[in-house]
C-alpha cells in the first residue's frame, strides 16, 4: 500500500514536471490550401503549421507553389507558426490583417498581395528567407508593425519591373542580416517609409526609389 501511494505520487510528480514543460508539437501538415474566407479570422491559437512538399510545394525558389493560407478580402490570419517547408506562405486577395504570424523558415516568399488592397502585419517574426519576405503583386499599401526580421534578402519586394504605386511603412521594428534591402521597388510611384526600427547588417534601407519618395526617422542601428 506504501510503495503503491508513493508509485502513484511519484508518477503524478513526473506528470506535473512534463506538464510544466512547453513542449512543441509537430507542426500539422497541411495538404490543400486552407481558405480564409471575407472578413473571417483563422486563429491558430499558437500551432505550427507546415505544407505537403507534394502537394503544395518544398518551400524552395521554385516558382508557382502554392500558399499554405489564401485569404480573402478582409480576412484575418492570426497566432500560427509556419515552419519548413513553407511553400508559397500566404496569399491574400485584397485587404488582410496578420498578427502574431512566424515564418521559422520563409519558403519561396512568405506573404503575397495577389489583388488590391492592404496588408497589416502586426507582431510575429520571419526569419531565413533566401529571397523576399513579403510580395507586392497589386497595388496597395502593407504596414509592417513591432515585426522580427532575420537572414533574409528583402523585407518588402514590389514585383519586379511592374509601376503600380505600394506604400510601404514598417514601424517599431527589427530587421538584421539582410542581403539587399529592406524596401525594394521598380515603380517610380511607390513610396517606402521605416520609422523607430532597429536594423543590423542591412546593406541598405531602400532600393529603386525614386528621389523624395522615401523617409525614416526614430531609426537606430545596432
Ligand atoms: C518572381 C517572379 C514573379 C512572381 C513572383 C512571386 O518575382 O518573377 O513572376 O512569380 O516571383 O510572386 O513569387
Ligand atoms: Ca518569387
Ligand atoms: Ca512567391
Amino acid at each position: 500500500m506504501r510503495k503503491m501511494l508513493s508509485l502513484l505520487l511519484s508518477a503524478g510528480l513526473v506528470a506535473s514536471v512534463f506538464g510544466a514543460l512547453p513542449v512543441s508539437a509537430a507542426p500539422e501538415i497541411v495538404k490543400t490550401t486552407i481558405i480564409v474566407k471575407s472578413g473571417e479570422t483563422y486563429d491558430g491559437k499558437g500551432k505550427s503549421v507546415a505544407a505537403d512538399p507534394n502537394t503544395l510545394g518544398d518551400g524552395s525558389q521554385a516558382e508557382n507553389q502554392k500558399p499554405i493560407f489564401r485569404l480573402e478580402a478582409g480576412a484575418t490570419l492570426k497566432n500560427v507558426v509556419i515552419e519548413a517547408p513553407a511553400a508559397d506562405g500566404v496569399h491574400c486577395y485584397g485587404n488582410c490583417n496578420i498578427q502574431n504570424v512566424t515564418w521559422n523558415d520563409v519558403g519561396e516568399d512568405a506573404l503575397t498581395l495577389k489583388s488590391a488592397g492592404t496588408v497589416n502585419i502586426t507582431g510575429g517574426a520571419a526569419y531565413k528567407a533566401y529571397d523576399k519576405v513579403f510580395q507586392m503583386n497589386a497595388s496597395g499599401t502593407i504596414n509592417i508593425k513591432n515585426f522580427r526580421a532575420d537572414d533574409i534578402g528583402k523585407l518588402v519586394r514590389q514585383n519586379g519591373g511592374t509601376s503600380y504605386a505600394v506604400t510601404m511603412n514598417v514601424d517599431s521594428s527589427n530587421i538584421s542580416n539582410v542581403k539587399d534591402s529592406i524596401l525594394r521597388t521598380d515603380s517610380s510611384s511607390t513610396v517606402g517609409k521605416i520609422t523607430n526600427t532597429r536594423y543590423s547588417k542591412v546593406p541598405t534601407l531602400f532600393k529603386g526609389f525614386a528621389s523624395g519618395k522615401t523617409s525614416q526617422s526614430g531609426n537606430t542601428q545596432y
